[in-house]
């Protein structure tokens, strides 16, 4: 049976602040501070728990090679001989974001009935930009069964790619067929948009899927300026429902009346800007929840902490949940370590729509290997790294090996 299930990105035992991402404020609100990468992948893992407490079914994904050598001799250098940036980007543990490892369109949408993956090319931020390889390799082993499933080449650049982050789907339920909503950025300020319309358009067009089905959209300016560097910042989709901020889209009366008119049984749920500033929004990553449906029915919203601590944001769900509407619990989950990179539990996972006994089950998560992931976590994950620590080639080679053990030990060693 067709099920949407959620691969989050392991926190990989490099985590830190190193302040990569400009027009992502908390990124640059957190550099230079002591990271706690054991409490991050700890903190990950506790929210797949409560996934699968809730009845969801997850999946995972692994962290990557780091430090990336392999990328820096392609530019001509090494972890001993690179200058900061660089060393910086080849140690990032960005991969964790996993709602930017691709864009993901299920079999119900696509002309040949297969669900069509494109690893995102993340070229914007010169860090990400090397994630897409091992990405890709990743996908290729989870998703290898042929008849279910295609995974794309990247878009080639310098059409920037931010994968699912900018990709909301709507449907009445999730083996329907669905609406894919592509959102672009245009940037008029200091931050860059990251996901061009170059990029989204050939997305749709690789995937196969049905014109009258598909809607690109501009994101707000506003928006992008007031730091969502990223749509899942302001909107999130489930099933018939959209969630939103008031200023997420450039044109947010041509794109409602458009998806009304492709999904009539859509509800949206727009927070006005007199409730909730963008700032306020941004701040507490209200809109970054995943926005599930239950196995009993009814939805829930999985929220960051921040969420709960930013008055007008609780207030506002508190009265929304009192109310009739389709959004039935609220859980909160402590993710401090990876919201100060600016990446919330939406960010953290990947939606894929299929039956999960055609994804290789080492991809799949179960509370034993939820036990023997935590364990290795618990036992290899440096406690700290200060931002000198990344120039420690004793640290790059704890991180090496403790990423061994964890592949070792979920049978994954073949990812090398
Ligand atoms: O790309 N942060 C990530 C956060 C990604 C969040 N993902 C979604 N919104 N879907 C980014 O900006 C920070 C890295 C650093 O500063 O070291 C970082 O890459």
């Amino acid at each position: 049976m067709l099920t949407e299930i959620n691969f989050d990105g392991i926190v990989g035992p490099s985590h830190n602040y190193a302040g990569l991402s400009r027009g992502n404020l908390a990124s640059t609100r957190s550099f230079g501070r002591v990271s706690r990468p054991r409490d991050a992948a700890l903190q990950g893992l506790l929210k797949m728990r409560l996934n699968l407490d809730l009845g969801l079914t997850q999946g995972w994904f692994m962290p990557q090679h780091r430090p990336d050598e392999r990328w820096l001799s392609r530019l001509g250098t090494s972890m001993a001989n690179a200058d900061a940036a660089l060393r910086y980007a080849a140690m990032s543990a960005s991969p964790m974001w996993a709602a930017n490892a691709a864009t993901v369109s299920p079999a119900p949408d696509t002309a040949d009935r297969r669900c069509h993956l494109t690893p995102a090319n993340l070229v914007t931020m010169p860090h990400r930009s090397h994630e897409w390889p091992e990405t890709q390799a990743q996908l290729r082993l989870a998703f290898a069964d042929a008849t279910h499933f295609v995974v794309h080449e990247p878009v080639p650049p310098p059409f920037g790619d931010e994968g699912a982050a900018n990709h909301m789907r709507l449907c009445s339920e999730h083996g329907a067929p669905g609406v894919e909503v592509f959102v672009f950025g245009i940037s008029e300020g200091a931050f860059p948009a990251r996901q061009h319309r170059e990029a989204s358009a050939a997305v749709a067009r690789l995937h196969d899927l049905d014109p009258d089905r598909t809607v690109l959209a501009q994101q707000s300016p506003e928006a992008i300026a007031a730091g969502a560097f990223h749509n899942d910042v302001v909107a999130v989709a489930n099933e018939r429902v959209l969630f939103a901020h008031e200023q997420a889209f450039a044109d947010r009366d041509a794109l409602y009346t458009a998806l009304y008119e492709k999904l009539p049984d859509l509800t949206i749920i727009e927070v006005p800007a007199s409730l909730v500033t963008l700032s306020d929004a941004i701040a507490s990553y209200l809109f970054n929840a995943q926005l599930v449906t239950l196995p009993g029915g009814g939805m829930a919203l999985i929220l960051p902490g921040e969420a709960q601590e930013t008055p007008a944001v609780w207030g506002w769900l508190q009265d929304m949940v009192a109310g009739n509407g389709p959004i039935r619990e609220l859980h909160v989950v402590d993710l401090r370590e990876s919201m100060a990179n600016g990446g919330g539990p939406a960010c953290l996972r990947l939606r894929v729509v299929a039956d999960p006994n055609t994804v290789d089950p080492r991809f799949l998560v179960s509370a034993a290997r939820l036990d023997t992931a935590e364990a290795i976590v618990r036992r290899h994950w440096p406690e700290e790294i200060a931002p000198e620590d990344l120039s420690r080639p004793a640290l790059w080679q704890t991180v090496r090996s403790a990423r061994s053990a964890l592949l070792e030990a979920l049978d994954l060693d073949v990812l090398g």
